[in-house]
């Protein structure tokens, strides 16, 4: 078990839409803007998407990446996480763009398919400033989040093997471990590997203690001693599935791209801000929080130095 946690930060994501919270960055200088902030509060990984700076929209776009990557880069020690997600129906070839086009040290690469629903939303949210928001959300009672096993290996050779990019793969249930594994013994996938348990979305694993432990000795009974692992809870799970992490010797992930409360019915007003909360618990439980330098080392990344922006 390690003596420190790394704290990932997925600052604006593609989940929710910019109508349901006033803080939730948008433009590339919001989006770097609360990553900066975020890594000075103790965000060692960033996990960076992209949005359509005058609708909110995610967007796939190398170049919009690129008008807040350098920014990022030049005012923080912090690791760059680029998605391979994407927003919900984007083709594959738009969603490994923008890594692609960057070569960061990390990029999140999606371990199956899954149901994505995030449909039950609008019985929360009635009123949208944008058109796309209300059928970006209704869509997804009819939409499966398409990771196959071509598609991973793609990203695999692609991102991986091309740019020395290494992956936090997002794990939404037990079975995207043994896809992982099939991948770890066919060589494909070399340790020290990083593994994101997604608990709570609609579609994976729901977000429940037991199912964390089930992950975690599942995980453990596979591949040994070959990786890292941490956790990102959807929505209110974020901050005890984050503490439970802690606990069981993991890492953790927080930010709006997947929960826009810091506590309950309470709005968040930053990432920065659930990076505070989480960091004051990790310390407050006897722990440290790790360093980009520390997160590089125990995840065998390829350096700040030696990426493409
Ligand atoms: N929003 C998370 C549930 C990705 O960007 O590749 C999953 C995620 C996927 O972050
Ligand atoms: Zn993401």
């Amino acid at each position: 078990m390690a003596d420190s946690v790394i704290i990932t930060c997925a600052i604006t994501g593609a989940i929710h839409t910019p109508s349901m919270s006033p803080h939730l960055p948008v433009t590339p200088a919001e989006i770097a803007e609360q990553a900066i902030v975020a890594a000075e509060a103790g965000a060692s990984i960033l996990h960076l998407h992209a949005r359509n700076p005058e609708t909110g929209e995610p967007a796939p776009d190398p170049a919009v990446f690129r008008q807040f990557l350098p920014v990022i880069k030049q005012s923080t020690e912090a690791v760059v996480n680029i998605t391979t997600g994407g927003g919900l129906g984007m083709s594959i070839e738009d969603r490994l763009a923008a890594a692609v086009d960057a070569s960061p040290e990390m990029a999140s690469l999606n371990m199956g398919s899954i149901n994505f629903g995030t449909f039950p939303m609008l019985e929360k949210y009635s009123k949208f400033k944008y058109d796309w928001e209300r059928e970006y959300l209704a869509r997804t009672v009819d939409f499966i989040f398409p990771n196959t096993f071509k598609t991973i290996e793609y990203a695999l050779k692609n991102l991986g093997d091309a740019h020395g990019t290494k992956f936090e793969f997002e794990c939404y249930d037990v079975g995207h471990l043994y896809n992982l594994a099939y991948f770890v013994d066919k060589g494909l996938v070399k340790p020290p590997f990083f593994i994101q348990f997604v608990l709570g979305i609609l579609g994976g694993i729901g977000a429940d203690p037991e199912n964390l432990a089930f992950l975690d000795r599942t995980a453990k009974k596979l591949f040994g001693d070959q990786y890292e692992w941490s956790v990102l809870g959807a929505g209110r799970h974020q901050m005890p599935l984050a503490t439970q992490a802690a606990l069981l010797g993991g890492n953790l992930r927080v930010g709006l791209e997947d929960s826009l409360y810091i506590s309950r019915g309470e709005l968040a007003v930053s990432n920065a801000q659930q990076v505070t909360k989480i960091r004051r618990i990790i310390e407050e439980l006897g722990m440290q929080v790790a360093s980009p330098a520390e997160a590089r080392a125990r995840l065998g990344l390829k350096g700040g130095d030696r990426v493409g922006f």
